[in-house]
Protein backbone atom coordinates (compact mmCIF):
# COMPACT_ATOMS: atom_id res chain seq x y z
CA UNK A 1 0.00 0.00 0.00
CA UNK A 2 1.34 3.73 -1.23
CA UNK A 3 -0.46 5.68 1.25
CA UNK A 4 -0.58 8.98 -1.00
CA UNK A 5 -2.26 6.99 -3.65
CA UNK A 6 -4.74 5.11 -1.34
CA UNK A 7 -5.79 8.85 -0.09
CA UNK A 8 -5.60 10.39 -3.46
CA UNK A 9 -7.83 7.88 -4.80
CA UNK A 10 -10.39 8.57 -2.08
CA UNK A 11 -10.63 11.65 -1.92
CA UNK A 12 -11.12 11.93 -6.06
CA UNK A 13 -13.86 9.20 -5.22
CA UNK A 14 -15.49 10.60 -2.34
CA UNK A 15 -14.76 14.51 -3.10
CA UNK A 16 -15.99 16.90 0.09
CA UNK A 17 -15.71 14.69 2.64
CA UNK A 18 -13.21 16.58 4.67
CA UNK A 19 -13.54 14.63 8.42
CA UNK A 20 -13.64 11.54 6.42
CA UNK A 21 -10.22 12.23 4.60
CA UNK A 22 -8.65 13.18 7.85
CA UNK A 23 -10.03 9.44 9.79
CA UNK A 24 -8.54 7.75 7.06
CA UNK A 25 -5.09 9.35 6.57
CA UNK A 26 -4.78 9.06 10.32
CA UNK A 27 -5.39 5.03 10.50
CA UNK A 28 -3.53 4.62 7.10
CA UNK A 29 0.06 6.66 8.36
CA UNK A 30 -0.27 4.93 11.23
CA UNK A 31 -0.88 1.08 9.82
CA UNK A 32 1.07 1.38 6.87
CA UNK A 33 4.32 -0.48 8.27
CA UNK A 34 2.64 -3.31 9.56
CA UNK A 35 0.14 -3.80 6.31
CA UNK A 36 2.81 -3.91 4.42
CA UNK A 37 4.54 -7.30 5.88
CA UNK A 38 1.60 -8.86 4.66
CA UNK A 39 1.61 -8.72 0.63
CA UNK A 40 -1.71 -10.95 0.79
CA UNK A 41 -3.59 -7.56 2.25
CA UNK A 42 -2.74 -5.58 -1.07
CA UNK A 43 -3.35 -8.74 -3.29
CA UNK A 44 -7.03 -8.63 -1.61
CA UNK A 45 -7.26 -4.66 -1.66
CA UNK A 46 -8.38 -5.11 2.05
CA UNK A 47 -7.67 -1.57 2.51
CA UNK A 48 -9.99 -0.29 -0.33
CA UNK A 49 -12.28 -2.67 1.31
CA UNK A 50 -11.70 -1.66 5.04
CA UNK A 51 -11.81 2.17 4.00
CA UNK A 52 -15.31 2.21 2.06
CA UNK A 53 -18.05 1.47 4.03
CA UNK A 54 -19.77 -1.66 3.05
CA UNK A 55 -23.28 0.70 2.13
CA UNK A 56 -24.88 3.92 3.08
CA UNK A 57 -28.66 4.25 3.88
CA UNK A 58 -29.87 8.00 3.12
CA UNK A 59 -33.93 9.15 4.07
CA UNK A 60 -35.90 11.55 4.06
CA UNK A 61 -37.37 12.46 7.57
CA UNK A 62 -40.81 14.01 7.88
CA UNK A 63 -42.47 15.48 10.69
CA UNK A 64 -45.02 17.55 12.40
CA UNK A 65 -43.80 20.36 14.67
CA UNK A 66 -45.69 21.88 17.84
CA UNK A 67 -47.14 24.26 14.98
CA UNK A 68 -48.41 21.75 12.60
CA UNK A 69 -45.73 22.50 10.30
CA UNK A 70 -44.15 19.96 8.41
CA UNK A 71 -40.57 19.66 8.64
CA UNK A 72 -37.72 17.52 7.13
CA UNK A 73 -34.85 16.47 7.65
CA UNK A 74 -31.80 13.87 6.12
CA UNK A 75 -30.99 10.83 8.24
CA UNK A 76 -28.26 8.01 7.42
CA UNK A 77 -26.77 4.58 8.43
CA UNK A 78 -23.64 4.17 7.37
CA UNK A 79 -22.74 0.13 7.80
CA UNK A 80 -19.11 0.09 7.97
CA UNK A 81 -17.80 -3.04 8.70
CA UNK A 82 -19.24 -6.31 10.13
CA UNK A 83 -16.19 -8.96 9.64
CA UNK A 84 -16.18 -9.33 13.48
CA UNK A 85 -19.66 -8.79 14.55
CA UNK A 86 -22.77 -7.21 13.77
CA UNK A 87 -22.86 -3.27 12.76
CA UNK A 88 -22.70 -1.40 15.99
CA UNK A 89 -22.38 2.14 16.64
CA UNK A 90 -24.43 5.31 17.89
CA UNK A 91 -26.67 7.39 16.30
CA UNK A 92 -25.95 11.50 16.18
CA UNK A 93 -29.04 14.50 16.24
CA UNK A 94 -27.13 17.48 15.41
CA UNK A 95 -27.64 20.54 12.59
CA UNK A 96 -23.77 19.56 11.68
CA UNK A 97 -24.42 15.80 10.57
CA UNK A 98 -23.94 15.12 7.08
CA UNK A 99 -22.32 12.08 5.14
CA UNK A 100 -18.86 13.08 6.13
CA UNK A 101 -19.25 13.09 9.51
CA UNK A 102 -20.85 10.04 9.63
CA UNK A 103 -18.54 8.20 7.38
CA UNK A 104 -15.84 9.46 9.52
CA UNK A 105 -17.39 8.08 12.87
CA UNK A 106 -18.42 4.85 10.98
CA UNK A 107 -14.92 4.46 10.05
CA UNK A 108 -13.58 4.95 13.84
CA UNK A 109 -16.09 2.84 15.10
CA UNK A 110 -14.36 -0.08 13.67
CA UNK A 111 -11.52 0.15 14.75
CA UNK A 112 -12.53 1.18 18.45
CA UNK A 113 -14.84 -1.54 18.74
CA UNK A 114 -11.82 -4.14 17.44
CA UNK A 115 -10.11 -3.33 20.20
CA UNK A 116 -12.84 -3.47 22.77
CA UNK A 117 -12.45 -7.59 22.34
CA UNK A 118 -16.34 -8.00 21.80
CA UNK A 119 -17.75 -9.04 18.40
CA UNK A 120 -18.63 -5.78 16.85
CA UNK A 121 -18.73 -4.28 13.80
CA UNK A 122 -18.64 -0.59 13.36
CA UNK A 123 -21.93 1.53 11.79
CA UNK A 124 -22.81 4.98 12.52
CA UNK A 125 -26.08 7.01 11.77
CA UNK A 126 -27.70 10.25 12.72
CA UNK A 127 -29.85 13.09 11.05
CA UNK A 128 -29.00 16.85 10.79
CA UNK A 129 -31.83 17.58 13.41
CA UNK A 130 -30.87 18.93 16.83
CA UNK A 131 -33.10 18.07 19.34
CA UNK A 132 -31.66 21.47 21.97
CA UNK A 133 -34.85 23.95 21.42
CA UNK A 134 -37.73 21.06 21.14
CA UNK A 135 -40.66 19.96 22.72
CA UNK A 136 -40.49 16.61 24.12
CA UNK A 137 -43.49 15.42 21.39
CA UNK A 138 -41.20 16.99 18.14
CA UNK A 139 -38.46 14.61 19.67
CA UNK A 140 -40.37 12.09 20.20
CA UNK A 141 -42.36 12.86 17.14
CA UNK A 142 -39.21 12.80 15.21
CA UNK A 143 -37.37 9.63 16.45
CA UNK A 144 -40.31 7.51 15.29
CA UNK A 145 -40.29 9.21 11.46
CA UNK A 146 -36.38 8.45 11.89
CA UNK A 147 -36.77 4.73 12.62
CA UNK A 148 -39.82 3.97 10.53
CA UNK A 149 -37.20 4.42 7.81
CA UNK A 150 -34.24 2.97 9.71
CA UNK A 151 -35.89 -0.10 11.21
CA UNK A 152 -35.87 -2.24 7.87
CA UNK A 153 -31.66 -2.15 8.20
CA UNK A 154 -31.49 -3.22 11.83
CA UNK A 155 -31.74 -5.63 13.93
CA UNK A 156 -30.27 -7.68 16.61
CA UNK A 157 -28.05 -10.14 15.11
CA UNK A 158 -27.42 -7.09 11.86
CA UNK A 159 -26.72 -3.73 12.86
CA UNK A 160 -27.36 -2.35 16.64
CA UNK A 161 -27.41 1.73 17.19
CA UNK A 162 -26.93 3.69 20.44
CA UNK A 163 -26.51 7.46 21.60
CA UNK A 164 -24.03 9.94 20.56
CA UNK A 165 -24.09 13.43 20.53
CA UNK A 166 -28.19 14.61 20.76
CA UNK A 167 -29.10 11.17 21.33
CA UNK A 168 -29.52 9.87 25.06
CA UNK A 169 -31.96 7.56 26.63
CA UNK A 170 -34.72 9.55 25.87
CA UNK A 171 -34.14 9.20 22.08
CA UNK A 172 -33.00 5.84 22.41
CA UNK A 173 -35.89 4.75 24.25
CA UNK A 174 -38.74 6.59 21.81
CA UNK A 175 -36.48 5.13 18.50
CA UNK A 176 -36.74 1.54 20.57
CA UNK A 177 -39.88 1.59 20.75
CA UNK A 178 -41.19 2.31 17.35
CA UNK A 179 -38.59 -0.04 16.31
CA UNK A 180 -40.89 -2.84 18.66
CA UNK A 181 -43.87 -1.88 17.19
CA UNK A 182 -43.02 -2.31 13.39
CA UNK A 183 -40.35 -5.46 14.10
CA UNK A 184 -43.04 -7.09 16.21
CA UNK A 185 -39.83 -8.11 18.57
CA UNK A 186 -38.28 -6.64 21.54
CA UNK A 187 -35.00 -7.69 21.08
CA UNK A 188 -31.79 -5.91 22.13
CA UNK A 189 -31.88 -4.33 18.89
CA UNK A 190 -30.43 -0.50 20.60
CA UNK A 191 -28.15 -0.19 23.30
CA UNK A 192 -28.32 2.58 26.12
CA UNK A 193 -32.41 1.09 26.48
CA UNK A 194 -34.09 2.56 29.98
CA UNK A 195 -33.05 -0.26 32.49
CA UNK A 196 -36.57 -1.14 32.69
CA UNK A 197 -36.68 -3.05 29.56
CA UNK A 198 -33.34 -4.21 28.59
CA UNK A 199 -30.93 -1.81 29.40
CA UNK A 200 -27.48 -2.16 30.91
CA UNK A 201 -26.84 -0.95 34.51
CA UNK A 202 -23.16 1.50 33.88
CA UNK A 203 -24.06 2.01 29.99
CA UNK A 204 -24.73 5.79 30.93
CA UNK A 205 -21.74 6.52 32.97
CA UNK A 206 -19.81 3.68 30.63
CA UNK A 207 -17.83 6.14 28.34
CA UNK A 208 -16.93 8.44 30.65
CA UNK A 209 -15.77 5.90 33.37
CA UNK A 210 -14.09 4.10 30.92
CA UNK A 211 -12.04 7.00 29.99
CA UNK A 212 -10.49 7.83 33.49
CA UNK A 213 -9.78 4.18 33.47
CA UNK A 214 -7.67 4.20 30.57
CA UNK A 215 -6.28 7.51 31.57
CA UNK A 216 -5.66 5.90 35.01
CA UNK A 217 -3.52 3.06 33.20
CA UNK A 218 -1.62 5.30 31.11
CA UNK A 219 -0.69 7.18 34.69
CA UNK A 220 0.40 4.28 36.25
CA UNK A 221 2.88 3.80 33.54
CA UNK A 222 4.43 6.98 34.64
CA UNK A 223 3.96 6.21 38.94
CA UNK A 224 1.75 9.29 38.45
CA UNK A 225 -1.46 9.66 41.27
CA UNK A 226 -4.52 11.44 39.51
CA UNK A 227 -5.30 12.41 43.53
CA UNK A 228 -5.22 16.38 43.46
CA UNK A 229 -4.68 17.02 39.73
CA UNK A 230 -6.25 19.37 37.78
CA UNK A 231 -8.73 18.34 34.51
CA UNK A 232 -10.09 20.63 32.03
CA UNK A 233 -13.04 19.03 30.28
CA UNK A 234 -14.46 20.31 27.68
CA UNK A 235 -18.08 19.43 27.27
CA UNK A 236 -21.10 18.74 29.10
CA UNK A 237 -22.89 16.07 28.00
CA UNK A 238 -23.53 12.56 28.89
CA UNK A 239 -19.50 11.59 28.40
CA UNK A 240 -18.29 14.86 29.57
CA UNK A 241 -20.68 14.54 32.80
CA UNK A 242 -19.60 11.20 34.01
CA UNK A 243 -15.64 11.57 33.04
CA UNK A 244 -16.13 14.37 35.95
CA UNK A 245 -17.78 12.14 38.36
CA UNK A 246 -15.37 9.57 38.15
CA UNK A 247 -12.60 11.97 38.35
CA UNK A 248 -13.99 14.04 41.40
CA UNK A 249 -14.66 10.85 43.15
CA UNK A 250 -11.17 10.29 43.02
CA UNK A 251 -9.85 13.61 44.04
CA UNK A 252 -8.29 15.48 40.72
CA UNK A 253 -9.73 18.66 40.25
CA UNK A 254 -12.05 19.38 37.68
CA UNK A 255 -11.74 22.85 36.43
CA UNK A 256 -13.66 23.21 33.34
CA UNK A 257 -16.87 22.09 31.81
CA UNK A 258 -18.34 23.77 28.28
CA UNK A 259 -20.82 23.45 25.62
CA UNK A 260 -21.15 25.01 22.05
CA UNK A 261 -22.29 28.35 23.21
CA UNK A 262 -18.46 28.71 25.72
CA UNK A 263 -16.74 27.10 28.33
CA UNK A 264 -16.86 27.98 32.45
CA UNK A 265 -13.67 27.84 34.38
CA UNK A 266 -14.35 27.35 38.60
CA UNK A 267 -10.77 27.18 39.89
CA UNK A 268 -12.12 25.96 43.05
CA UNK A 269 -12.83 22.54 41.00
CA UNK A 270 -16.18 21.38 40.25
CA UNK A 271 -17.26 19.34 43.39
CA UNK A 272 -20.09 16.17 43.80
CA UNK A 273 -22.89 19.15 44.87
CA UNK A 274 -21.88 21.23 41.96
CA UNK A 275 -21.22 18.31 39.79
CA UNK A 276 -25.35 17.59 40.40
CA UNK A 277 -26.36 20.91 39.77
CA UNK A 278 -24.63 20.05 36.55
CA UNK A 279 -26.65 17.09 35.87
CA UNK A 280 -30.08 18.77 36.88
CA UNK A 281 -29.22 21.67 34.59
CA UNK A 282 -28.10 19.41 31.59
CA UNK A 283 -30.11 16.61 31.73
CA UNK A 284 -33.44 18.10 33.40
CA UNK A 285 -33.94 21.51 32.40
CA UNK A 286 -31.75 21.17 28.98
CA UNK A 287 -29.93 24.17 29.95
CA UNK A 288 -26.67 26.23 29.28
CA UNK A 289 -23.26 25.86 30.73
CA UNK A 290 -23.57 29.64 31.53
CA UNK A 291 -25.81 29.63 34.42
CA UNK A 292 -23.54 27.27 35.94
CA UNK A 293 -20.97 30.49 36.29
CA UNK A 294 -24.09 32.51 37.61
CA UNK A 295 -24.65 30.33 39.80
CA UNK A 296 -21.61 29.96 41.34
CA UNK A 297 -20.04 33.24 40.67
CA UNK A 298 -17.14 32.12 38.38
CA UNK A 299 -15.46 32.60 35.44
CA UNK A 300 -17.39 32.21 31.90
CA UNK A 301 -15.82 32.73 28.81
CA UNK A 302 -17.83 32.89 25.59
CA UNK A 303 -17.66 31.39 22.27
CA UNK A 304 -14.26 30.02 23.39
CA UNK A 305 -12.85 26.67 24.02
CA UNK A 306 -11.18 25.91 27.85
CA UNK A 307 -7.96 24.80 26.66
CA UNK A 308 -6.33 28.21 27.44
CA UNK A 309 -6.56 27.24 31.15
CA UNK A 310 -3.47 25.80 32.95
CA UNK A 311 -4.10 22.33 33.69
CA UNK A 312 -2.44 18.95 34.10
CA UNK A 313 -4.75 16.50 32.24
CA UNK A 314 -7.21 17.48 29.51
CA UNK A 315 -10.07 15.37 28.44
CA UNK A 316 -12.37 16.49 25.31
CA UNK A 317 -15.47 15.47 25.37
CA UNK A 318 -17.57 17.30 23.15
CA UNK A 319 -16.82 16.91 19.58
CA UNK A 320 -14.37 16.90 16.62
CA UNK A 321 -11.33 19.21 15.84
CA UNK A 322 -12.01 21.14 19.40
CA UNK A 323 -8.02 20.98 19.95
CA UNK A 324 -6.52 22.63 17.22
CA UNK A 325 -2.65 23.41 17.00
CA UNK A 326 -2.89 26.46 18.94
CA UNK A 327 -4.83 24.91 21.36
CA UNK A 328 -2.26 21.87 21.47
CA UNK A 329 0.69 24.37 22.09
CA UNK A 330 -1.48 26.09 24.80
CA UNK A 331 -1.92 23.00 26.51
CA UNK A 332 1.31 22.17 26.71
CA UNK A 333 3.02 25.78 27.50
CA UNK A 334 0.93 25.25 30.17
CA UNK A 335 2.52 21.94 31.27
CA UNK A 336 -0.15 19.71 30.10
CA UNK A 337 1.13 16.06 30.53
CA UNK A 338 -1.62 13.90 29.69
CA UNK A 339 -4.47 14.43 26.69
CA UNK A 340 -7.07 11.59 26.69
CA UNK A 341 -9.79 11.84 24.56
CA UNK A 342 -13.69 11.23 25.18
CA UNK A 343 -15.11 12.77 21.85
CA UNK A 344 -14.04 11.29 18.84
CA UNK A 345 -11.19 13.09 16.98
CA UNK A 346 -11.47 16.08 19.00
CA UNK A 347 -7.51 16.60 18.11
CA UNK A 348 -6.62 18.14 14.34
CA UNK A 349 -3.59 16.22 12.84
CA UNK A 350 -1.76 18.89 14.09
CA UNK A 351 -2.57 19.15 17.54
CA UNK A 352 -2.28 15.23 17.63
CA UNK A 353 1.81 16.05 16.03
CA UNK A 354 2.06 18.32 18.59
CA UNK A 355 1.33 16.04 21.44
CA UNK A 356 3.61 12.89 19.89
CA UNK A 357 6.06 15.66 19.64
CA UNK A 358 6.11 16.66 23.34
CA UNK A 359 6.07 12.94 23.98
CA UNK A 360 3.03 13.36 26.28
CA UNK A 361 0.39 10.62 27.35
CA UNK A 362 -2.07 11.42 24.52
CA UNK A 363 -4.57 8.21 24.14
CA UNK A 364 -6.98 8.77 20.91
CA UNK A 365 -10.58 8.51 21.44
CA UNK A 366 -10.86 5.08 19.35
CA UNK A 367 -8.54 3.40 22.37
CA UNK A 368 -10.33 5.82 25.66
CA UNK A 369 -13.37 6.38 24.77
CA UNK A 370 -14.20 2.61 23.80
CA UNK A 371 -15.87 2.11 27.44
CA UNK A 372 -19.36 2.96 25.91
CA UNK A 373 -19.25 0.54 23.52
CA UNK A 374 -18.08 -1.18 25.87
CA UNK A 375 -20.50 -1.78 27.57
CA UNK A 376 -23.16 -1.01 25.00
CA UNK A 377 -21.59 -4.68 23.95
CA UNK A 378 -22.48 -6.06 27.31
CA UNK A 379 -25.92 -4.93 26.88
CA UNK A 380 -26.59 -6.68 23.68
CA UNK A 381 -24.73 -10.19 25.48
CA UNK A 382 -27.73 -9.23 28.22
CA UNK A 383 -29.90 -9.14 26.51
CA UNK A 384 -29.83 -12.34 24.52
CA UNK A 385 -29.10 -14.18 27.16
CA UNK A 386 -31.96 -12.70 28.99
CA UNK A 387 -30.33 -11.48 32.25
CA UNK A 388 -29.09 -8.47 33.78
CA UNK A 389 -25.95 -7.93 35.53
CA UNK A 390 -25.25 -5.85 38.71
CA UNK A 391 -23.44 -2.66 38.37
CA UNK A 392 -20.39 -3.77 40.16
CA UNK A 393 -20.29 -7.19 37.65
CA UNK A 394 -20.72 -4.32 34.44
CA UNK A 395 -18.41 -2.05 35.92
CA UNK A 396 -15.32 -4.78 36.68
CA UNK A 397 -15.54 -5.79 33.31
CA UNK A 398 -15.53 -2.38 31.89
CA UNK A 399 -12.07 -1.78 34.15
CA UNK A 400 -10.66 -4.89 32.52
CA UNK A 401 -11.99 -4.29 28.78
CA UNK A 402 -10.17 -0.82 29.64
CA UNK A 403 -7.16 -2.12 30.99
CA UNK A 404 -6.82 -4.89 27.94
CA UNK A 405 -7.13 -1.86 25.13
CA UNK A 406 -4.45 -0.04 27.12
CA UNK A 407 -1.83 -3.64 27.07
CA UNK A 408 -3.04 -3.91 23.20
CA UNK A 409 -1.80 0.04 22.61
CA UNK A 410 1.56 -0.72 24.49
CA UNK A 411 1.75 -4.09 22.62
CA UNK A 412 1.81 -2.29 19.19
CA UNK A 413 2.76 1.73 20.13
CA UNK A 414 5.75 1.05 21.98
CA UNK A 415 8.44 2.29 20.59
CA UNK A 416 12.12 1.91 20.83
CA UNK A 417 12.65 4.80 23.37
CA UNK A 418 10.02 3.55 25.58
CA UNK A 419 7.72 6.14 24.77
CA UNK A 420 4.18 4.79 23.90
CA UNK A 421 2.53 6.46 20.57
CA UNK A 422 -1.26 5.01 21.67
CA UNK A 423 -2.59 6.18 18.25
CA UNK A 424 -0.07 3.53 16.29
CA UNK A 425 -1.04 1.64 18.97
CA UNK A 426 -4.46 1.46 18.95
CA UNK A 427 -4.34 1.70 14.99
CA UNK A 428 -2.46 -0.96 14.39
CA UNK A 429 -3.95 -3.51 16.90
CA UNK A 430 -7.90 -2.42 16.01
CA UNK A 431 -7.00 -2.93 12.18
CA UNK A 432 -5.03 -6.58 12.74
CA UNK A 433 -7.95 -7.89 14.11
CA UNK A 434 -10.37 -6.67 11.41
CA UNK A 435 -7.95 -7.34 8.60
CA UNK A 436 -7.25 -11.46 9.67
CA UNK A 437 -11.15 -11.50 9.80
CA UNK A 438 -11.81 -10.28 6.44
CA UNK A 439 -9.02 -12.57 4.92
CA UNK A 440 -10.60 -15.33 6.28
CA UNK A 441 -13.65 -14.46 4.54
CA UNK A 442 -12.79 -13.89 1.23
CA UNK A 443 -13.62 -11.56 -0.90
CA UNK A 444 -16.50 -9.32 -0.32
P1 LIG B 1 -24.09 14.92 24.35
O1 LIG B 1 -25.05 15.33 23.31
O2 LIG B 1 -24.58 14.32 25.61
O3 LIG B 1 -23.15 16.14 24.75
C1 LIG B 1 -22.40 16.80 23.79
C2 LIG B 1 -21.69 17.96 24.44
O4 LIG B 1 -20.76 18.52 23.53
C3 LIG B 1 -22.63 19.09 24.82
O5 LIG B 1 -22.12 19.79 25.92
C4 LIG B 1 -22.61 19.94 23.56
O6 LIG B 1 -22.97 21.29 23.76
C5 LIG B 1 -21.16 19.83 23.15
N1 LIG B 1 -21.05 19.98 21.71
C6 LIG B 1 -21.67 19.26 20.76
N2 LIG B 1 -21.38 19.71 19.55
C7 LIG B 1 -20.55 20.74 19.74
C8 LIG B 1 -19.90 21.62 18.87
N3 LIG B 1 -20.04 21.52 17.55
N4 LIG B 1 -19.08 22.56 19.42
C9 LIG B 1 -18.93 22.67 20.76
N5 LIG B 1 -19.55 21.86 21.65
C10 LIG B 1 -20.34 20.92 21.13
O7 LIG B 1 -23.08 13.93 23.62
P2 LIG B 1 -22.05 12.88 24.25
O8 LIG B 1 -21.56 13.37 25.56
O9 LIG B 1 -22.67 11.55 24.16
O10 LIG B 1 -20.87 12.91 23.18
C11 LIG B 1 -19.72 13.74 23.31
C12 LIG B 1 -18.60 13.19 22.45
O11 LIG B 1 -18.27 11.87 22.90
C13 LIG B 1 -18.90 13.03 20.96
O12 LIG B 1 -17.73 13.27 20.23
C14 LIG B 1 -19.30 11.57 20.83
O13 LIG B 1 -19.10 11.09 19.52
C15 LIG B 1 -18.33 10.95 21.82
N6 LIG B 1 -18.68 9.63 22.32
C16 LIG B 1 -19.87 9.39 22.93
C17 LIG B 1 -20.16 8.15 23.43
C18 LIG B 1 -21.41 7.86 24.17
O14 LIG B 1 -21.54 6.75 24.70
N7 LIG B 1 -22.35 8.79 24.30
C19 LIG B 1 -19.21 7.03 23.30
C20 LIG B 1 -17.95 7.40 22.70
C21 LIG B 1 -17.72 8.65 22.23
P3 LIG B 1 -24.43 21.81 23.29
O15 LIG B 1 -25.36 21.37 24.37
O16 LIG B 1 -24.25 23.27 23.22
O17 LIG B 1 -24.73 21.20 21.98
O1 LIG C 1 -18.80 6.69 19.56
C1 LIG C 1 -19.23 5.75 20.23
O2 LIG C 1 -18.53 4.78 20.53
C2 LIG C 1 -20.63 5.81 20.69
N1 LIG C 1 -21.29 6.81 20.45
C3 LIG C 1 -21.24 4.64 21.40
C4 LIG C 1 -21.68 3.60 20.42
C5 LIG C 1 -22.46 2.46 21.02
O3 LIG C 1 -22.89 1.63 20.21
O4 LIG C 1 -22.63 2.36 22.23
Amino acid sequence: MEVKKVLSDLKRRFPNEPEYHQAVEEVLTTIEEEYNKHPEFDRYNLIERLCIPDRIFSFRVTWVDDKGQVQTNTGYRIQHNNAIGPYKGGIRFHSSVNQSILKFLAFEQTFKNSLTTLPMGGGKGGADFTPRGKSDMEVMRFCQAFVTELWRHIGPETDVPAGDIGVGGREVGYMFGMYKKLAREHTGTFTGKGLEFGGSLIRPEATGYGNVYFLLEMLKTKNIDIKGKVVAISGSGNVAQYTAEKLISLGAKVITMSDSNGYIYDPDGIDAEKLAYIFELKNVQRGRIKEYAEKYGCKYVEGARPWNEKCDIAMPSATQNEIDGDDARALLKNGCFAVSEGANMPSTPEAIAEFLNAKILYAPGKAANAGGVSVSGLEMTQNSIKLGWSKEEVDEKLKNIMKDIHNQCIRYGKQEDGYVNYVKGANVAGFMKVAKAMMAQGIL
